[in-house]
């Protein structure tokens, strides 16, 4: 089971993703070049340097203390320089998970990353930051298939 909901944008709306991207992008799904599927979600940089972070956040509901383990696909174009860093960093309820950075440069395509954290059970808020280092307007940041799924139930307490 994913607990998150569109997690491939298949649906081509943002509901019930929050976004979180300021003046600094331009934010939508395209209809084409997903990961293995028509839609994802694309931010475009409308302003060059480094920017605040990128957000993308959604309320996750567990029934019982979880260990959880969280997939993604990111990809960055937009620019024939490959030095340009975007950092992504995987939070719930505003605390990190556990090796959840990763940085991912223009001209790797698409590159998948993964994060395992233990959720209480209850209401959380997941978040999705990418904070992007240097580059030029017009470099694009696509997400695509996120997968948010238990990987064991703590049922030992
Ligand atoms: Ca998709």
């Amino acid at each position: 089971m994913n607990y998150l909901e569109d997690p491939s944008f298949e649906t081509g709306s943002l509901d019930p993703w929050g976004v979180s991207a300021g003046p600094y992008y331009d934010v939508s799904i395209p209809t084409s070049n997903g990961h293995n599927s028509a839609h994802h979600f694309s931010a475009v940089r409308t302003t060059s340097g480094d920017t605040p972070g990128l957000g993308l956040t959604q309320t996750v509901t567990m029934e019982a203390d979880t260990v959880v383990l969280f997939t993604g696909w990111i990809r960055v174009t937009g620019s024939d320089d490959t030095s340009y860093d975007n950092r992504v960093n995987l939070y719930l309820d505003n605390q990190p998970f556990s090796n959840a950075n990763l940085d991912v440069y223009p001209g790797q395509g698409w590159v998948q990353f993964s994060a395992q954290s233990t959720f209480p059970d209850g209401s959380h808020s997941f978040y999705l930051q990418t904070l992007s280092f240097g580059g030029p307007v017009g470099l694009e940041l696509s997400y695509d298939d996120f997968s948010l799924t238990v990987v064991c139930s703590d049922s030992a307490t």
